[in-house]
């Protein structure tokens, strides 16, 4: 070799062993494997076990839709640094049918206990746990199982039939019903922008997550544009999505969504859980709290246990939590410290066994007192069922309506064709989320003005106002047509003075202030829709007689809450909500989505404030 090529040899190998050296080297060792379940499927698991772990360790296992990791990383993800500071295998993989796994991917289909010979997520989360045990390298024999939505899903359906080597889990956001409450309907209002472009993310091609491309910038646009939900098959899909076609053929709450509403097939704790929820989640709010009720159905050993917080689908995965849009938690990191004092100590319990077993049954992150809170029982056995109601001159008050007269109501005019916006347009596509993920905590000024949305608004407080435990709407309302939506928004009001103005130079935003205003801010606390088709039956939609007011009773899900000294209090009403719920034609069709452009007609609603026909908010009240 001549001295010219050693010395460029040389050269190179001393630049290679630099840079080596400055490489950072994995923490984890990485291994892929195909895991077989009871029918000869593989799944595409990923096995990440810490480099250097001294004796065997439990495994945290994850079953997701989305992909699985491609190689070892050289650095602790920050959403699990304070579960991988004790020491776990982590596991996961990929569902059936998605990516290299084997198999069909079912689109949220539930197991069907009584049905012994099915596949699903229950049996293929028992027959990869147990593989896993057996097969994985210095594994301690105890398993856990975590994830949130899709993968908190996969996590809560493993109750139903637990492998016995299944010690712990924490279900975060999972749904439960997709009728019902969750990410595809509201009581059988069907999530029109979110179903269809789930759909598209997870069924368009198995080997990747798809966004749909949009061709016009504002999704509200697009939508209008699009006219009813069945032009989706007939001019973009064409029938290619199965789990979008089973939506629209399912229009009421029928068998095919009572199979899929897995929860009810629960009615004790299997495995100590977790259940962990956001109060502005924008997709699976409700889930948590139903898996919460089902299995404390049966807890003789206190091990179903409630985590919420004031958190987008999933922000406690986040690194800090220290606010949600304009809303500030007061100093707190909630996810950081959600993960460090409850979550990170709840597994070293049951699978390291170490530390104490949480004494109590809920604990929240109470907004406005900005504190953390626990609770022995949910809801807490002090609240007080208080009525707040909505009066016919746009007050909001605790005093009851006066008795006449009984025809007292405040109407406008719902029209599909110029539907209200369910955040301030332009709306960018759900998927890659953006501010998708914050639109439940916007500040409702944007359409308070609206001569289509009723706004009721009360004195400021003169005492702090403690909202705890299930707050739900009742309205008595009539529409000229046949069919109607009303949604029923409760909204803390800020006061005018609440922060210095951000362009005040003197009194400007402090470090760690917000830069915007909150003055006057319409902090949206608990939103709902009901579809009036529905209001006696489920299962058999029937028509409205126009124009007799009649009761709608919409559920505002569980809260934590203080709605401050000074606040205001206001509720507004609307009948659209769009594209964020599909418009009801507001004529009585078989189904909405067979109806025709033909079919969509102008309403006049009438909201009731009398004696007779008191619509009301029902808050439990803490003493
Ligand atoms: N919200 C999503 C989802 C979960 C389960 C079924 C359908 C959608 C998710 O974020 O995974």
């Amino acid at each position: 070799m001549s001295s010219r090529r050693i010395f460029v040899a040389a050269l190179v190998s001393a630049f290679a062993a630099r840079a080596q050296a400055q490489a950072p080297s994995p923490v984890f060792t990485f291994q892929e494997v195909m895991v077989p379940v009871r029918d000869g499927v593989k799944l595409q698991t990923v096995i990440l076990t810490p480099v250097g772990a001294k004796g065997p360790l439990p495994i945290l296992f994850r079953r997701t839709p989305y992909g699985v990791p491609d190689h070892a990383p050289t650095e602790i993800a920050p959403n699990i640094k304070e579960l991988a500071a004790d020491g776990y295998i982590f596991v996961i993989q990929n569902l059936r049918g998605r990516f290299k796994s084997d198999g069909v991917f079912l689109l949220s289909q539930a197991a069907n206990l009584a049905d012994s010979t099915s596949v699903n997520e229950t049996t293929d989360a028992y027959d990869s746990i147990d593989w896993l045990v057996k097969n994985v390298a210095g594994n301690n024999g105890k398993v856990g199982m975590y994830g949130v939505s899709y993968d908190g899903l996969t996590t809560a359906m493993a109750l139903l039939h637990p492998h016995p080597a299944l010690k712990a889990m924490s279900e975060q956001a999972t749904p439960v019903d997709q009728w019902m409450n969750d990410d595809m309907h509201r009581y059988g209002a069907l999530r029109e922008s979110y179903g269809f472009e789930y759909s598209v993310l997870e069924q368009a091609d198995k080997n990747k997550n798809t966004d749909f491309a949009f061709d016009v910038y504002d999704d509200y646009s697009w939508y209008l544009a699009l006219g009813p939900v069945s032009n989706i098959n007939t001019k973009y899909m064409h029938g290619s999505l199965p789990f979008w076609n089973d939506v629209v053929a399912h229009p009421d709450y029928d068998e095919f969504w009572k199979k899929e509403a897995w929860v009810n097939q629960l009615h004790a704790s299997t495995v100590p859980n977790l259940n962990v929820a956001g109060f502005w989640d924008q997709e699976d709010p409700w889930g948590p709290w139903q898996v919460f009720r089902h299995a404390a159905q049966s807890d003789p050993d206190h091990t179903n246990f409630m985590v919420a917080g004031p958190w987008f689908h999933g922000q406690w995965r986040q690194p800090r939590g220290d606010s949600l849009g304009l809303m500030s938690n007061g100093g707190h990191e909630t996810s950081r410290e959600f993960r460090e004092t409850i979550e990170a100590p709840f597994f070293r319990y049951y699978l390291h066994g170490e530390g104490a077993k949480p004494t109590w049954r809920a604990s929240t992150f109470q907004s406005g007192s900005n504190k953390w809170q626990t609770y022995d029982a949910w809801p807490p056995k002090e609240a007080k069922a208080t009525n707040l109601y909505l009066h016919a001159d746009g007050t909001l008050s605790f005093a009851k309506p006066p008795a006449a007269p009984r025809e007292s109501y405040r109407k406008y005019v719902s029209d599909p064709a110029n539907p209200v916006p369910y955040r301030q347009r332009p709306i960018s596509p759900t998927y890659p989320a953006g501010d998708w993920r914050t639109w439940e905590i916007a500040d409702q000024r944007f359409v308070d003005h609206r001569p289509d949305v009723l706004s009721y608004t009360s004195a400021p407080l003169d005492h702090d106002l403690v909202v705890t435990g299930e707050v739900a709407a009742d309205l008595f309302a009539s529409t000229s047509g046949t069919d109607a939506d009303f949604i029923v928004k409760l909204i803390d009001v800020y006061p005018d003075n609440a922060t210095p103005n951000a362009w005040d130079a003197d009194a400007g935003p402090k470090p760690g202030q917000f830069a915007h205003s909150v003055n006057g801010y319409e902090l949206p606390v608990a939103m709902e829709v009901r579809r009036g088709r529905y209001n006696t039956s489920y299962e058999h939609p029937r028509a409205l007689v126009a124009n007799a007011p009649i009761e709608w009773k919409i559920p505002l899900r569980d809260r934590d809450y203080v709605f401050l000294k000074g606040h205001r209090l206001m509720v507004q009403v609307q009948s659209t909500w769009f594209p964020l719920i599909d418009r009801n034609p507001q004529k009585f069709v078989p189904s909405i989505y067979k109806a025709t452009e033909a079919d969509f007609t102008k309403a006049t609603q009438r909201v009731y404030s009398s004696r007779a026909l008191p619509s009301h908010i029902v808050l439990p009240v803490m003493p």
